[in-house]
């Protein structure tokens, strides 16, 4: 489809309109931090302005210009969190290319799979994967493997320092692809939720009025960026208000109430918040010039809420979403943020549950400007997902107060949330019951007072195998990402099963109770 450069859709096109007027500005701040023997903290700072934003994306975009790909074709990315790891986004979108952000956790053979199904022509990795990644991207035919470090490192930085740090954004039109991010499922692979330039844009559009977003804020991103909430709730949100960040490559509480006094808004999971409390530092007198912290991704226990509330003065907001339809709900800005809710749908966005009779509680559903087109490459998979009134199911289960305010009180998805991260049990139990000497398994969650759920499994051994806890954790660790791996496994003679022969996984829940 041929776009018209005046009416162009690219998201980066429209951040960049929003930049403020002075380039020279700082954009963002970057932190490191080292502890001192003593255990005093020492940060030290570099800064990027939007001139640089602008001309590193471009010599980024021109770099992959000069490969002849076209636009829509894939660019994979497993790197650590760093500002080029930002600059590599903001350059493939403006480029008309399709970003697919990987959690730097994963493992050769979950790169293999992300790799064959995406069929990305670039694939942008840490230098130190190169040797395991080269062979993998060999075989999908990648045309072209760079490697970007946390140090400014790696041939990608390299080869395009000498590429023009002009560049003209290439056209999109609203429905083209920005990003194809990878989900896990319940039948244990996962789905790349396409997303387009008008989804992300529409949806960072609403955030920035919800929130009441505007130039003078100052976000602390402390956030990993290869899933929705650090790529894209924080940074759109940010880069279309002109918003200085103060980045952190790496969430650690200290780092975090160290910069507090010069932030306005901070995101992050539960496990953050309960982090910042538990680690004694946080208080009135730091949170005082913060006029909102943001939570999401997993449920906030009230307790979370409230003991936040107390240490700081602060009633955390939080709000919902999910990597196929961006942010849902939002607690309000200004009126009461509720705990234990999520608050009301979002402008743009139709949120319903479907209940059976005179049922409160069902499936929420929802649609609107936001939500994904579909599955990449498994057209029959979004199907599936989407009711006959093109209503997407989000497999979570909730109910609506008289007054509006949404709570989820539990999701129809056999889902772990651990820390944020989604575990698929099915994923584990087949990567499990590949283990020599296992017969069968079964992985559950059990409450985790830090992690909020914690990724747990029972395994059924052959006769005469000897149960060996570690080895099965160190074996899994080669496999899947760590965070995936179980907290805990146990040996047990059968697996409980109902009268339909399913697995009957709350019995095992609170037989292996709370961590
Ligand atoms: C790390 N580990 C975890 C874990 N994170 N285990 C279970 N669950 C997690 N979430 C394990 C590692 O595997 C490792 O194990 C050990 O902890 C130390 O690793 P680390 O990298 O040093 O961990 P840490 O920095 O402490 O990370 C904790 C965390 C991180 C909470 C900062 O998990 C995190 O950034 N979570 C946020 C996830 C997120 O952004 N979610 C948004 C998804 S988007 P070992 O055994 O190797 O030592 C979404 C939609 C929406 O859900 O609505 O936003
Ligand atoms: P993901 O697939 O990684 O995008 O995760 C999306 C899922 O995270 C949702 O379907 C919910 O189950 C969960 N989630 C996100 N935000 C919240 C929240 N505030 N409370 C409870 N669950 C949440």
């Amino acid at each position: 489809m041929l776009v018209n450069v005046n009416d162009n859709k690219n998201l980066y096109a429209l951040l960049r309109e929003q930049f403020p007027q002075d380039l020279s500005a700082c954009a963002v701040e970057n932190i490191s931090s080292v502890k001192s023997k003593s255990g005093k903290l020492i940060t030290s700072s570099s800064y990027y302005s939007w001139a640089d934003i602008e001309r590193a994306s471009a010599k980024i975009a021109n770099l992959f210009k000069q490969l002849n790909i076209a636009p829509g074709d894939r660019v994979a990315v497993q790197v650590e969190k760093s500002v080029e790891a930002l600059m590599l986004y903001l350059a493939t979108l403006r480029a008309g290319l399709v970003f697919v952000p990987l959690n730097s956790a994963y493992q050769s053979d979950e790169i293999d799979y992300f790799i064959g199904n995406a069929t990305p022509a670039i694939v942008v990795c840490e230098p130190s994967n190169k040797k395991w990644i080269d062979p993998i991207a060999k075989v999908h035919k990648v045309l072209q493997v760079f490697t970007l470090g946390t140090s400014r490192n790696g041939s990608l930085l390299k080869s395009a320092a000498g590429c023009s740090h002009k560049h003209t954004v290439v056209p999109r039109s609203s429905s083209d692809l920005a990003a194809i991010l990878y989900t896990s499922g319940t039948t244990g692979r996962s789905k790349g939720a396409m997303l387009s330039h008008d989804n992300l844009y529409s949806n960072a559009s609403a955030l920035k009025t919800a929130w009441g977003w505007r130039k003078a804020d100052v976000l602390l991103h402390a956030l990993p960026i290869f899933h929705v909430h650090g790529l894209f709730v924080a940074i759109h949100s940010a880069l279309l208000s002109g918003s200085k960040m103060i980045w952190l490559n790496k969430f650690d509480p200290q780092t975090v109430v160290s910069q507090l006094l010069r932030t306005t808004v901070f995101m992050g999971v539960p496990t953050m918040y309960v982090r910042l409390l538990d680690s004694r530092e946080l208080s009135s007198k730091f949170s005082r010039n913060v006029r909102l912290f943001i939570s999401g991704s997993a449920p906030l226990l009230s307790e979370t809420f409230e003991q936040f509330e107390r240490v700081t003065g602060k009633r955390i907001l939080e709000r919902y979403g999910m990597s196929e339809t961006l942010m849902l709900t939002s607690n309000p800005l200004d009126g009461e943020r509720r705990a234990g809710t999520v608050g009301m749908p979002l402008a743009g966005l139709y949120l319903r549950i479907a209940n059976e009779g005179s049922e409160k509680i069902g499936a929420i559903q929802v649609k609107g400007l936001s939500v994904f087109s579909g599955y990449w490459q498994m057209p029959e998979k979004a199907a599936e997902e989407f009711t006959s009134d093109g209503y997407f199911k989000t497999g979570d289960v909730g109910e609506i107060s008289s007054d509006g305010y949404i709570s989820i009180v539990g999701r129809s998805k056999d889902l772990i949330i651990s820390g944020g991260y989604n575990v698929y049990p099915k994923e584990i139990e087949t990567v499990l019951d590949l283990l020599e000497g296992v017969v069968e398994s079964a992985v559950f969650g059990v409450n985790h007072r830090d992690f909020g759920e914690a990724v747990t499994a029972v395994v059924v051994l052959k006769d005469g195998v000897v149960f060996d806890e570690s080895k099965i954790i160190l074996e899994l660790k080669q496999r899947i990402a760590s965070f995936k791996v179980p907290k805990r496994i146990y040996a047990i003679a059968d697996l409980p099963r109902n009268a339909m022969s399913k697995v009957q996984k709350n019995i095992l829940r609170e037989r292996f109770g709370t961590l």
